[in-house]
Formats: structure tokens, sequence, C-alpha cells
């Protein structure tokens, strides 16, 4: 049997890549009865007889799963964040951080709209991006205009399954579109014009570029910290678990404990101020959440 890769759903149908080709098909078999049912990114065994009359026979172990946006198997997340319109927002940026660490996908960053900056302002933005990237993180400074940025997100993007998050209207569309202007995504300009709105972005799809796949999703519809656990949240900062063995404390939370490897880390300029208060809220948030029954 036919081993592809579901890249659509759709209306009670699965759109399976398979060498090439696209195949629509129903879900049957095994995992209904155990309750799985498929997701966009599963690499599934199929039967076609005819292109548009498959079926799905069994779905593959998954790498990783997520409900909102409904994918599975995903190699690295995008975050698009913009340094104008909306406004560079740094506590958000670490929000979608602290989200995708807490998924286990390595994160990658673009700072979007940079032709919308004076020159101070970019020098912001790039003491912005050396400070992400000493944490480990990769950050591209775009614009949709600067054809070198486009050719280092797609290099980026090569040979991974890669979904996209970031508030609304940050440009993620348009960059992709940009990089490959077949996949033609409606973009909040077309919408407008259309007259349909700014919730461009319905489904979920997977667009192939430059031999990865890429899903343009509504991002993470909640910004909640939801399930994650207190004592996960340090985890989520990698520039503190590289220095957690030094705090006094096993299970240190960086907080009122004494004799703190992070706060000196903080204190002594190492580790940036900003991500530290950000964390603070964030636990703050974690702690005040009401307890679920
Ligand atoms: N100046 C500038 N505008 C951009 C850039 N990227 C996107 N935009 C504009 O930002 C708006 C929102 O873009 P869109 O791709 O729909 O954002 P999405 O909601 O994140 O998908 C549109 O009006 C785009 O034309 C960019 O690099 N520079
Ligand atoms: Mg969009
Ligand atoms: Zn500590």
């Amino acid at each position: 049997m036919p081993v592809g890769k579901i890249i659509k759903a759709l209306s009670g149908f699965y759109y399976v890549l398979y060498e090439g080709h696209i195949y629509q098909c129903r879900g049957r078999g095994n995992f209904r009865k155990k309750k799985v049912s498929p997701l966009v990114g599963d690499t599934v065994e199929f039967k076609a007889e005819k292109q548009d009359e498959g079926y799905i026979l069994s779905i593959d172990k998954r790498k990783n799963e997520f409900v909102r946006p409904p994918i599975a198997n995903v190699d690295q997340a995008l975050i698009v964040t913009s340094a104008a319109n909306p406004e560079f927002n740094a506590l958000l940026l670490d929000r979608f951080l602290v989200l995708v660490e807490a998924k286990r996908i390595e994160p990658f960053v673009v700072i979007s709209k940079m032709d919308q900056l004076d020159e101070g302002r970019a020098n912001d933005m790039k003491v912005y991006q050396q400070m992400y990237e000493s944490v480990g993180y990769p950050v591209i400074l775009s614009a949709v205009n600067d054809a070198e940025s486009m050719e280092q997100i797609r290099a980026h993007l090569a040979g991974r399954t890669t979904v996209i998050a970031g508030q609304s209207g940050v440009g993620k569309s348009s960059l992709l579109n940009t990089i490959d202007p077949r996949l033609s995504i409606d973009t909040d300009e077309i919408s407008k014009s259309l007259g349909r709105g700014k919730h461009t972005t319905r489904h979920v799809e997977l667009y192939e570029i430059s031999g990865g796949l890429v899903a343009d999703t509504p991002g993470f519809s909640s910004l909640e910290f939801g399930d994650l656990q207190l004592e996960q949240l340090p985890e989520c900062f990698p520039e503190f678990v590289q220095v957690q063995d030094d705090c006094k404390f096993r299970g240190c939370l960086h907080n009122k404990e004494p004799k703190c490897a992070v706060k000196h880390g903080v204190e002594e300029g190492d580790i940036s101020k900003q991500r530290y208060e950000h964390y603070l809220q964030f636990l703050e948030e974690i702690q005040n959440r009401k307890p679920r029954y």
C-alpha cells in the first residue's frame, strides 16, 4: 500500500500527498475503532483506485500532535512577530516561545516588516536579535521586499514540517506568498478588498515550500498556558536550563529562592532582565490559574 502525508482535511475528506499527486480520501480502518482520527501532518497508508476515491487504512505513530491548530508531526515552529504594525511586542514573543518550548518543538523567529522602521528602531531590533540568538533561537529580520531575508527563511523551511505562529496581521501569509508566489494564500489586503473581514486563514493546510511543508494556521488560537505545570515553566527558558544546576535548590523556580543561579545571571547581565521579568509574569499567571477539576 502507498504511504503518503495528509496535507489538508476538509469536509470529511483527507487530502493525501503521494509522489507529487494529491489523493482525496475518506477515513476507514482500524484507527476508527481506536477512536483516533487522522490529522493534517499524519503519515498514512492509503488505497486509491482513482485520485478522488481513496481510503485511509492506517495512521503511522505520531512524533507529536496538537489540538489547536489540529496538526501532527511538526518539526519546528516559525514565530512571526512584526517590527511595526502591530508594534514589536517582546512579551508576546516570549509567550509564543514558551508555548512552543512546552510542546518540545524547535522555534525560529522572524521579525517582519523591518522596512517600516527608521534606523534607530532598526538597531533596537538588532539588539533583540542578538539577545535571542544568544539564548539559542535563530532570528531573521525580514521584509517582503528584502530578497535576502526571504531566502534565509526559505532555507530554514527546507525539508521540514513547520507551523507558523504569530498574531494576526504580522505578515505570515504575505511572507509565504513572497517565498513561493504559486501559493497565493489570502492575505489581509486581499480579504479586505473582497470584504471578507480579517480572519482569512480558516482551515489547516500544509503547503510545499522548497522540499518542506508549511502550515499557515490561525496560529496558536489560545495564548494561555492551559495545562502547563508550574515546574515546567523554567524548562521553557533555555538560558535558565543552562545554569539551573548551580541553583542551591533542586527544582528552584528562580523566584524567591536564595542562591539562585538565574537571578545571579540576571544581575551579572548574562541573562536578559526583560526575559526574566516576563518569566516572573508567566509564573504568576500560572500560580493564579484557577484549579480545574
Ligand atoms: N511594509 C510591509 N508590510 C507588510 C510586510 N509583510 C506583510 N505586510 C502587510 O501586513 C498586512 C498583513 O499581512 P498578512 O500577510 O495578511 O498577515 P497575517 O495575518 O499574519 O497572515 C498586509 O497589509 C501586508 O501587505 C512587510 O514585510 N513589510
Ligand atoms: Mg494570514
Ligand atoms: Zn534558581
